[in-house]
């Protein structure tokens, strides 16, 4: 890969804003690190090659006396001798709904946009590509291009942090391909003026998906990416209630959810678009909502669950107050107010118009409205139609660039929400967010119908209307985002057989592409109308997808071949212990599908593939290929099973990290109350779990606090290299802790190592921490909140003749899952303990020495 070209797009500030971006490129250079001057313009860059990775960096200063219109910025590259007769690419689109999948690099390039710049921008960084982009394919954020189904691959995009929205074009020339990273400043420059761009990354491998997966990583880290949140699960009333939806349903369903608890674990009841009075006034409702917001949040919350509210916090309507208050805070183009859709339910005449976060007064109103709704007690907040105010229109700070219009109004969201609130990004430019919003919208919406109906079809944006083929594209084509860039909300599962054009094939195919990505798990039918096979659809759907989850941080699951198809053949999501596997036909007649399982490297299988919701039977033969015929539309889910003799369960306190982190936790912030629950605790008058309940729960240490706190925790020397040589080996590894899920998420982040684990819950409400026990176990006198015992029998019980270690350090939680396990590694006062039982075990002082052993621990078995 070599760096060609630099170039800058930009215009004289003077100028009105023009109405479209199509400014060519206006000086170029040759891309090389050190400084450049390009017509007025001073460039410094910087680059980063690390082998089969470049990150470089850009600075522009304007060096004239003139105030400038800095459009775009240019990197170049070459990629020669990868020898691919035919190559394809993953286009990936701007925001949630725009279209996301792969297709072929032809010569044609980018097909022209049928419905004019406004429209296209919807969907596009760039509203009208410029002439000198015709022929170039794109890609917003970032893309995958190279050989299908698999073969030599490169992966370029912008570190997006909401500086500049990137935009990744490729044409081929000759036997080489260009590809050039833009990103779009849009912003005025004042003469002397500098400003920093965003990283661009470009690399190269052989695996698509996981350059994909190690692009996002980086572009997490370097972005501060909100990653480590619990699983989320839920209840949102678009999908069945849409505008019309009122109290009463909400109530309803509130009462149904309620009911159904043991069956329907949820943690989220959301109430969608409808409730408002009008679009803008977000605190308000209509005559449908009596009760107000407050009081529906409130019965939520008093159901034991996380109350859950849409708003599209840009957009207003000339029918709303704030409209009539403040038509100065609203964005402009050509001296009219300008429009960021047309939604004629919202308003009389469709009009939408969009709030300019330019305005410090706006940034302040966001805020307050955000600090309201979370003091009603909504703890998810989703955010809607986000895109409107980043496309191009006139903001009163020119200063301001796109990305950051929108960069700014997310953080005012933030700002008034606070920290613990989950902010979902919906209809939202995907790179501008990573770093402000837990949740994302990474398909386009679903609907109870697989194919757009073609009479409501917008010519060039009939791919990201509502359907659920649409959706399910999307979820596929972005599976690599989940937990690095934020949580992937894969969009809603519709259950229901009635009410519903979805055939039973087709909710298979949206519910196992929602269960084997392991995101956001939400369903939106209504509760108590559903019949007893959609009710077990949803609670299996739910449940997968908390496990696919649970295989550990960044997620797990990665789609098939994901260059070769418009839609991606399935996802495969599996550990040492196995996981799922979805095989998907979103084609519109019979097909077969056939994977090599190890190809993938699961080899070797317990048993054959396991039908989940419904699935045929899978044909699999010794050599581990899976086939399976599905009529159109059709998905199947399988469990796969790994084979394994070993499998190694850790401690994390203490064993797997160096600090105690509870412990620590309790001595510093819970000093006054521990003495004397550590003598009840000593006496046996309360359990390890009521020990830990009357010191933790409602601990007020804010969450930057424990944050800080959790960025000095370190790992042991060999807690790393465990984890791999377990991978390596095929055996399983989890982490079996008394501590807490939020603090593990943390950590797996903070130091890039990924495990499955079983812990207890810690859930932050109202600025102090709510706990509870993840697997207590009556039966076992540890009096734990996770019965490390209990979590191993279940094991055996799953897996016999698997051969358990047990790696611990304490003598309560530990010594119960030691006492079951078949080999003890152990120190501290679990070996005092053990030693003093007479008990064997075999001492260690760190996970260094324990791998030795357990390579002999395989051989011997
Ligand atoms: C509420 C809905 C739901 C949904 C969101 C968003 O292209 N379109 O016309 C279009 C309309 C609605 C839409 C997305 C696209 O849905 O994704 O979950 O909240 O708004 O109005």
């Amino acid at each position: 890969m070599e760096p060609t070209r630099l170039g800058v797009r930009f215009t004289d500030a003077t100028l009105a804003l023009r109405a479209d971006e199509s400014m060519p490129v206006v000086a170029e250079d040759r891309l090389a690190s050190g400084e450049r001057r390009l017509g007025p313009l001073e460039l410094t860059i910087s680059m980063a090659p690390g082998g089969e990775v470049a990150t470089l960096e850009a600075r522009v200063r304007n060096a004239s006396e003139r105030e400038l219109t800095l459009e775009g910025v240019v990197l170049g590259f070459r990629w020669r001798g990868h020898g691919i007769r035919s190559l394809r690419f993953l286009k990936n689109g701007w925001q949630s709904w725009s279209f996301s999948g792969a297709r072929e690099l032809d010569e044609r390039g980018e097909p022209e946009f049928p419905s004019g710049a406004w429209l296209r921008g919807l969907h596009h960084a760039v509203s009208a590509p410029p002439p000198d982009r015709s022929g170039w394919h794109e890609s917003a954020l970032a893309t995958a291009v190279g050989a299908a189904p698999s073969g030599p691959a490169c992966v370029a995009g912008v570190l997006e942090r909401g500086r500049a929205f990137g935009v990744v074009y490729l044409r081929r020339e000759g036997e080489d391909l260009l590809l050039e990273v833009e990103q779009r400043v849009d912003a005025l420059l004042a003469p002397g003026e500098t400003r920093e761009l965003e990283p661009v990354r470009v690399a190269l491998g052989d695996d698509a998906g996981r350059l994909l997966e190690e692009h996002a990583e980086a572009h997490g880290r370097s972005a501060g990416a909100r990653t480590a949140g619990p699983f989320l699960s839920g209840w949102c009333s678009w999908y069945h209630f849409f505008h019309e939806v009122s109290e009463q349903d909400v109530r309803r369903n509130l009462d149904a959810l309620a009911a159904s608890r043991d069956a329907l674990p949820i943690d989220v009841v959301q109430i969608d678009d409808g409730y408002q009075r009008a679009v803008g006034d977000w605190l308000e409702t209509n005559e449908r909502f009596p009760s107000g917001l407050g009081r529906l949040a409130a019965a939520i919350r008093s159901a034991g669950f996380t109350p859950g509210v849409w708003t599209a916090p840009f957009c207003v309507v000339a029918e709303s107050a704030l409209f009539q208050k403040h038509g100065e805070w609203l964005l402009r183009s050509q001296g009219e107010l300008f429009r960021g859709l047309l939604h004629p339910v919202w308003s009389e005449d469709a009009s939408v118009y969009v709030l300019d976060p330019t305005r410090p007064d706006v940034l302040a109103h966001l805020e307050r409205v955000f600090r309201e709704l979370v003091a009603m007690g909504f703890g998810y907040l989703k955010l809607d139609f986000l895109y409107t105010v980043a496309m191009r229109a006139e903001a009163r700070d020119r200063k301001v660039g796109r990305a950051e219009r929108l960069r700014r109004g997310l953080e005012a969201v933030r700002a008034g929400a606070g920290e613990e609130a989950f902010l979902l990004g919906c209809g939202c430019p995907l790179g501008a967010a990573v770093g402000v919003v837990d949740g994302m919208r990474v398909g386009a919406d679903v609907a109870p119908a697989w194919q757009l109906d073609p009479g409501a079809a917008i010519p060039g944006i009939e791919e990201t209307q509502p359907a659920t083929r649409s959706a399910v594209r999307g979820v596929l084509a972005r599976a690599w985002m989940h937990r690095r860039l934020w949580l992937n909300d894969p969009d809603c599962l519709m259950a229901r057989s009635r009410d519903t054009d979805l055939s039973a094939a087709e909710r298979r195919t949206l519910a196992a592409a929602i269960a084997s990505t392991g995101g956001l798990a939400v369903f939106s039918d209504d509760v108590p109308s559903l019949d007893e096979s959609s009710r077990t659809l949803v609670a299996q759907t739910l449940a997968l997808a908390r496990e696919v989850d649970a295989l550990g941080i960044p997620g797990a699951a990665r789609a098939l071949r994901p260059l070769e198809g418009e839609i991606a053949q399935g996802v495969v999501a599996a550990g040492a212990q196995g996981g799922v596997l979805a095989l998907v036909n979103a084609g519109d007649s019979r097909e077969e599908r056939r994977v090599d399982l190890n190809a993938l490297g699961l080899a070797p299988l317990a048993g054959p593939p396991e039908p989940l919701l419904g699935s045929p039977e899978a044909r699999c033969g010794e050599d581990l290929r899976v086939e399976v015929e599905l009529t159109e539309h059709e998905s199947a889910l399988y469990r796969l099973r790994r084979a394994f003799r070993l499998a190694v369960f850790c401690d994390f306190d203490g064993t797997f990290s160096v600090q105690d982190v509870g412990a620590t936790l309790a001595r510093r912030y819970a000093a006054d109350r521990r003495p004397l629950y550590w003598g009840r605790y000593q006496r046996g008058q309360i359990s390890a779990w009521q020990y830990n309940l009357e010191l933790l729960d409602g601990l007020p240490l804010p969450q930057a606090e424990l944050d800080a706190f959790l960025h000095t925790v370190e790992l042991d020397p060999g807690a790393r290299e465990i984890v791999e040589w377990c991978e390596r080996c095929g055996v399983p590894f989890r982490v079996l802790s008394d501590g807490f899920d939020y603090n593990l998420n943390r950590l797996q982040v903070i130091h890039g190592v990924r495990f499955a684990y079983d812990a207890n819950r810690l859930r932050y409400e109202d600025g102090v921490w709510r706990i509870a026990g993840g697997h207590p176990n009556p039966d076992c006198e540890c009096g734990t909140g996770t019965c490390k015992r209990g979590r191993i029998e279940k094991f055996r019980a799953a897996h016999p003749g698997v051969s358990v270690v047990h790696i611990g350090n304490g003598r309560v939680s530990d010594l119960c899952g030691a006492l079951a396990a078949d080999t003890v590694f152990a120190k501290d006062t679990l070996a005092e303990e053990l030693q003093s039982r007479g008990e064997a075990f075999e001492p260690f002082a760190t996970l260094r020495d324990v791998i030795p052993r357990l390579e002999q621990l395989l051989e011997r078995r």
